[in-house]
């Protein structure tokens, strides 16, 4: 092909991928795609993946200590959930031509990052409602507008992580209702979990819309379809009147409805926290990392085995072939 050619060949891939976005339509492992789409849904992809894993601990720590068996088999399913979403997400992410090993890698030497919210500690059992209750909440404010994404694995991968998300929001919302209907005690443990998760939840949507650098380029592609900003909006809207049925109290003064905008007005989450907690200053960072390194060691075993596994299937498949040609 000349210089001509290759370049009239890139000018066609080019608009027919601009093309797809602009009709909606989804863009597929098999098409064209700029080098900074695909590198943006890695980055994104591979960050909601490892969020899914290390976002396992906090609630995974009450499974031994949870107040009864039923509690118990909910956490545990729950927890299950999301090691099952981080691979959907992983598997979406090998569409794009990367493996989960060197996703992995890259989140074990600090070259990736995973949601902020997890790196704060579980104090008391009313953590696992409010987990569920918030960032679920949150997790299904974020996630149900990328089932419109426009790189089709992740969309449908988004589909089913979002119906599992918004039964987990309810089982959250379910706990914390019995622990109000309780003694003052319990009442008492979850306004402290409401108090300490409220802000770090508002901070997952990501910084504001103006020191936001990668927004517009996604919203352009149409991986994201709403900024940080409007979510997080749409997030304090939908848990105030679920606050007032559970009888507790937002910890934010400036919170009120504005009538004439149609949405809360609230104050503004400390985003310099927000940058400390995801450049490792966080509370539990390096206890969160440190055990995501030590759970990689000790399931090496298992890698090897699955691998001489596949490798003994394929030598098999090979021996029957050239039985069946001769
Ligand atoms: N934490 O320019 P933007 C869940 C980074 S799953 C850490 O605004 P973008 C389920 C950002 O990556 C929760 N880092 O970036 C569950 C970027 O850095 P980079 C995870 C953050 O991508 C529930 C830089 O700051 N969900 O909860 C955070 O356009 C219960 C500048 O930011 C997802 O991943 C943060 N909070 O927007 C599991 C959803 N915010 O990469 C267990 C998909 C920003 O350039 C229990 N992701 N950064 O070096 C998204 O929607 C987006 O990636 C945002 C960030 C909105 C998170």
């Amino acid at each position: 092909m000349s210089g001509t050619d290759s370049a009239e060949s890139a000018t066609r891939l080019s608009a027919h991928f601009d093309a797809t976005i602009a009709h909606d339509q989804r863009i597929e492992p098999r098409d064209w795609m700029p080098d900074g789409y695909r590198a943006t849904l890695v980055r994104q992809i591979a960050q909601h993946a490892h969020s899914e894993i290390i976002g396992m601990q906090p609630e995974g720590e009450w499974i031994t200590k949870a107040p009864s068996l039923r509690r118990k088999a909910i956490l545990f399913a729950k927890v299950q959930d999301e090691a099952g979403h981080g691979l959907y997400l992983y598997s979406a992410a090998e569409t794009l031509g990367i493996d989960r090993d060197e996703l992995t890698e890259r989140l074990l030497q600090g070259r990736q990052k995973y949601s902020s919210i997890f790196n704060y500690p579980t104090l008391s059992f009313a953590d696992v409602g409010v987990i569920g209750w918030f960032v679920d909440g949150a997790a299904i404010c974020n996630q149900v507008p990328l089932c419109r994404s426009s790189y089709g694995p992740y969309a449908r991968a988004m589909v089913r992580v979002c119906k599992e998300e918004s039964f987990h929001q309810r089982q959250g919302f379910e706990l914390l209702l019995t622990m109000m209907r309780g003694t003052e005690a319990q009442r008492a443990q979850v306004q402290d979990a409401v108090d300490r998760w409220w802000w770090p939840s508002l901070m997952m949507f990501g910084p504001p819309d103006d020191d936001s650098p990668n927004s517009a380029q996604s919203m352009a592609w149409k991986i994201k379809r709403h900024s940080n900003d409007e979510l997080r909006r749409r997030f304090v809207d939908m848990t105030v009147p679920q606050a007032e049925f559970l009888g507790v109290t937002l910890p934010d003064p400036e919170l009120r409805w504005n009538e004439e905008r149609g949405t809360h007005d609230f104050g503004t989450p400390d985003y310099a926290e927000l940058m400390r907690v995801i450049k490792g200053d966080g509370p539990c960072n390096a206890q969160r990392m440190e055990r995501r390194t030590k759970a990689h060691e000790d399931g090496a075993w298992v890698r090897e085995a699955a691998a001489a596994h596949a490798a003994k299937q394929q030598a098999l498949r090979e021996t029957t072939k050239e039985g069946t040609a001769a």
